[in-house]
């Protein structure tokens, strides 16, 4: 018998107990202790066997670090099916999370109780692939079609009560796994209770599966599995017999077990846990966070401010005054409200916050026993300057002085103290009680225990934090900075800001360029220009249509006009007919003739600025791994999760492919098409920048 599952008689009953922490992931050593576990109990002549988790939860899924691997025997599927046809009756109890092949489990138990807390899910269509266990076929069968489709498509948790409900679960119980499960079990022996294989259940009704596949395919955005997971239930309900169903679910599991998506998705998966573990810190404490302090409470202010309070920590927010400070209140308030209604916050906690947690302030003197702060003030260096010399002067020693600047040098934001080794960027993104991303800009300076509360604020904030060195736009507005330019000059040399924005949307993104330039406000990208203008190197391709629209007033949703034109009441926009004024204007003045963009080539180059710009930024050691980027783009600029990160696309093209089109299109432009020296080396030596991945773990 192996480790992993531990056997144990108790009367008439055989306890299997899984010990495979952290999650009782069901590897190999699971599926074998299972498998004789099973043999042994009908060898033995017990009468029923109990499945349960020690540790945190029942299986939690397939253990997907064996993905991609050869498969060793016995399968999940085969499993399953063993534990199904077992000639005594199986009980499954479940706790924490039964998720995926866990609840697979579960569902060729022949009865299942779980504790009140315990959640379960089909969620493998979040990794790119489907139930691959007989999922599709079990569920559907038990919660009936139009229920199992919602759950598997959705991959949603469901709690042990809707469980029940469904008919997922047969009874819910107080205590631990182990004692709910033996009790549970003890009782059926006496009634005498029959076993139970759902494969033996008649099929489920079929409901109009094409609709549901296309209405899935669309919400998708791109992403196959939910919608293949549709034809994996329709097998449930048309197939001749169970196995024929699961035999189609597993041609279909197998399939996307092969696709791109699945190894996008599983590397999201793994770096979102990876991507806050620094080595640097793993021995250092952060310093303890209770009051923190918010400079500022325009849009960006009183996001932080809001994202701070609903996760427990008193604020303390300054304005410059009276009428300012109200406004300040107003915002968070409307935040909250937002939260109250979509239930992630209660009535209770609504009332706490406003009456007790949140104190506005017009002077600095009231910032002097908080143990953090945050500046959201003007993106002006002298200003900035200005608010951390006084932030110096009045908090107390070893506060944390933060700025949200996207894209001003910390290290001279950190020279305006006495406490440079206290500054760091904390760099939130719009809305940032909504937004996931959170940017840790380290300074040359900043003190590991900084970083470390950097980093654990983040977390309490539920944000994805990412390290990222201190650069022009720190790792994501840099990136952007880059893949924007590419979009502006393929419109200024012929392709329309339309069609950039279909191909990009087409690609998976939920949005495009030209759309979020105007939801974000045209007059934003104007400035930033003008302010770069005189530094600018007399190689660079400068666009001038996007100026045009702002000298004319239109600054995209906030004014009903951009590249768009918005109508009251109407969701998006349509395009604007002066946009292609202005480009010709533009492609006059500047003696470019238009040409036709395919749209492999618009993606292609787009991509291609997005990815040699990430290389440079890792090469530079902004970011210290392909990862850091990937999570960047993940959680803060929309790009498709089911791609895993622009680093991650590039190594499913093939690097050498990807440098060689930006060698191509700097015989156009050589000064934007450079490409980067890690990009070239990872090309020659034959390597990934996954490798560098798992090298740096
Ligand atoms: C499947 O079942 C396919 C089948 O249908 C068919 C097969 C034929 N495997 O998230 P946490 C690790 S697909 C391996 O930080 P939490 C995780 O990487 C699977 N490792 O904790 C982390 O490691 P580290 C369907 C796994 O409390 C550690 O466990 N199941 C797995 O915030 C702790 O995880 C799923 O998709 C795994 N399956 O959340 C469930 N799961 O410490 C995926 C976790 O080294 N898992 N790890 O960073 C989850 O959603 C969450 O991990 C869970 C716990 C909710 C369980």
């Amino acid at each position: 018998m192996t480790e992993a599952i531990v056997y144990e008689r108790i009367g008439d009953i055989a306890v299997l107990a899984a010990q495979n922490p952290p999650v009782n992931a069901l590897g190999i050593d699971v599926r074998r202790g299972l498998l004789a576990g099973i043999e042994r109990a009908e060898t033995e002549g017990a009468r029923a066997v109990l499945i349960y988790g020690e540790g945190r939860t029942y299986f939690a899924g397939a253990d997907i670090r064996e993905f991609g691997k050869p498969m060793e025997e016995p399968g999940l599927p085969d499993l399953c099916n063993r534990i199904e046809a077992a000639k005594l009756i199986v009980v499954s109890a479940l706790h924490g999370t039964a998720l995926g092949g866990g609840l697979e489990v579960a569902l060729s138990s022949h009865y299942r109780i779980a504790v009140p807390g315990a959640k379960m899910g089909l969620p493998e269509v979040h990794l790119g692939i489907i139930p691959g266990a007989g999922g599709t076929q079990r569920l559907p069968r038990v919660a009936g079609t139009e229920a199992a489709l919602e759950m598997i498509t959705t991959g949603r948790h469901v709690a042990a009560t809707e469980a029940f409900d469904k008919g997922v679960i047969d009874r819910i119980a107080e205590g631990n796994p182990r004692e709910v499960g033996l009790a549970y079990t003890q009782e059926l022996l006496e009634q005498n209770a029959p076993r139970r294989p759902i494969c033996d259940m008649p099929a489920p009704e079929p409901v109009d599966f094409d609709a549901t596949y296309e209405r899935v395919l669309a919400r998708g955005r791109g992403q196959l599995s939910p919608a293949i997971a549709v034809r994996a239930v329709q097998a449930a309900c048309e197939a001749p017999s169970f196995l024929d169903g699961v035999r189609q679910e597993r041609e279909l599991f197998m399939k996307l077990m092969q696709s791109d998506q699945r190894q996008g998705l599983i590397h999201a998966f793994f770096s979102e846990r990876a991507v806050s573990k620094l080595p640097e810190l793993a021995d250092v404490t952060p310093r303890d966070i209770a009051a923190m302090g918010v400079i500022g409470g325009g849009t960006m202010g009183a996001g932080i401010a809001t994202a701070a309070l609903m996760a427990g920590l008193s604020v303390v927010l300054i304005e410059r005054d009276e009428a300012a400070s109200v406004a300040a209140r107003e915002r968070i308030e409307g935040n909250l409200k937002g939260a109250l209604k979509r239930g992630k916050i209660s009535q209770s906690h609504f009332d706490a916050i406003l009456n007790e947690a949140l104190e506005l302030a017009t002077n600095y003197a009231a910032l002097s026993q908080v143990d953090l702060v945050v500046e959201a003030v003007f993106e002006d260096m002298d200003v900035k300057r200005d608010v951390f010399a006084a932030l110096d002067e009045h908090c107390k020693p070893g506060a944390i002085l933060a700025s949200n600047t996207s894209y001003l040098d910390i290290n001279d934001i950190a020279a305006a103290t006495r406490r440079p080794s206290d500054v760091i960027g904390l760099h939130f993104f719009s809305p940032a009680h909504v937004m996931k991303l959170l940017e840790v800009v380290v300074a040359d300076q900043t003190a590991p225990d900084v970083v470390a509360t950097g980093f654990a604020l983040g977390k309490r904030l539920k944000k994805t934090s990412v390290r990222s060195g201190v650069c022009d736009g720190f790792i994501g507005n840099r990136i952007m900075n880059s893949y924007r330019k590419a979009a502006d000059y393929m419109v200024l040399d012929g392709a329309s800001p339309y069609q950039i924005d279909r191909v990009m949307t087409g690609f998976g993104f939920a949005m495009g360029p030209f759309a979020v330039a105007d939801l974000a406000g045209l007059d934003i990208g104007w400035a930033a220009r003008k302010r770069r203008a005189p530094t600018l190197d007399p190689r660079e391709r400068v666009v001038h249509f996007s100026d045009m629209l702002c000298e004319g007033g239109d600054f995209g949703q906030k004014t009903g006009r951009g590249f768009y034109v918005y109508e009251e009441g109407k969701r998006g926009g349509t395009p604007n007919p002066q946009v292609a004024e202005y480009i010709e204007r533009d492609q006059r003045d500047q003696g470019v003739t238009p040409q036709v963009f395919a749209n492999d080539e618009v993606l292609r180059r787009y991509m291609c600025a997005m990815v040699n710009e990430a290389a440079k930024v890792v090469g530079e050691g902004i970011a210290r791994r392909p990862l850091d980027v990937d999570m960047v783009l993940l959680f803060g600029y929309g790009f498709p999760r089911f791609w895993g990160g622009p680093l991650k696309w590039a190594d499913l093209q093939g690097l050498d492919s990807i440098l060689k089109d930006i060698r191509r299109y700097a015989k156009e432009d050589a000064f934007f098409w450079q490409p980067a020296p890690l990009l070239e080396q990872l090309v020659a030596e034959g390597r990934s920048f996954d490798d560098l991945n798992k090298e740096a773990r």
